[in-house]
């Protein structure tokens, strides 16, 4: 299903040196199809979210997001990549870390869209170590926003939105490995109308590792949208 390149010494060092791995070749043009048919049909369960999150600093979320247990319920697309044991072996031969598919269904694998002006899924770190992000849409411009903005190896989040941050546009069928509990990040605001910006993002983590040590994902994927802000639940990107 998976294009996956050897991992070789380079790929696992620079992954280790800067915490973000580019992966571009990674999706097939057909498993791309599918992917985003398959978001199209998830796009019922999609809740849009709209909130600052407590503890990420404050950081903003604009968003509308398919949790984990939505997809696990009603997919076998995603599941299946998910756990794909081709893919488990890349992960770990890359990062040199014994890695395992995490149980907890909340943030296992999420569908996150920004698809307004101003959309953005602000500064924070994950609950587990390892995310491997594809790309169903991208802005096709650097300028348009929706850019990854990351800091290797940080213990704050402050860093973000400086002009010490690091930033990577990608394309539409692109991927990205991110050490994602170590490495600050965040998605920079959309900047026009008409842009879209679909990410699967699949989370993987090491044996023990096997609990959310923030509240951030279930507040994102899984909390009661009256209690974030003005949700549209059902208000999905179609396209
Ligand atoms: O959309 C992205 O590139 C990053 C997504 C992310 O950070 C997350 O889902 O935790
Ligand atoms: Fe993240």
């Amino acid at each position: 299903m998976l294009i996956l390149p050897a991992p070789d010494d380079a790929l696992a060092s620079r992954f280790t040196d800067d915490g973000y791995l580019p992966l571009p070749g990674l999706l097939s043009a057909a498993l791309l199809a599918r992917l985003r048919a398959e978001l199209q049909r998830l796009a019922t369960l999609a809740v849009r979210r709209d909130f600052t999150m407590a503890c990420m600093n404050d950081s903003p979320r604009h968003l509308t997001v398919v949790g984990g247990q939505s997809i696990a319920q009603h997919s076998s697309l995603i599941p299946a990549l998910y756990r794909e044991p081709g893919l488990l072996t890349f992960l770990g031969r890359l990062t040199g870390l014994d890695i395992t598919t995490v149980h907890e269904p909340v943030e296992r694998h999420v569908l996150n869209v920004l698809h307004q002006p101003g959309d953005t899924h602000g500064a924070h770190i994950d609950d587990y170590p390892l995310a491997l992000v594809l790309f169903l849409h991208a802005p096709a411009h650097h300028r348009d926003g929706g850019l990854l903005e990351y800091t290797p190896h940080a213990s704050t989040l402050d860093a973000l939105g400086t002009r010490s941050a690091r930033r990577a546009h990608h394309r539409s069928g692109d991927a990205y490995l991110l050490r994602s509990d170590t490495t600050a990040h965040r998605v920079t605001p959309l900047r026009h109308p008409g842009l879209r910006r679909a990410v699967l993002n699949m989370a993987y983590t090491t044996p023990g590792r096997q609990h959310a040590v923030t509240d951030s994902a279930t507040l994102l994927y899984d909390g009661s949208p009256e209690q974030e802000g003005t949700p549209r639940t059902g208000a999905a990107p179609h396209h």
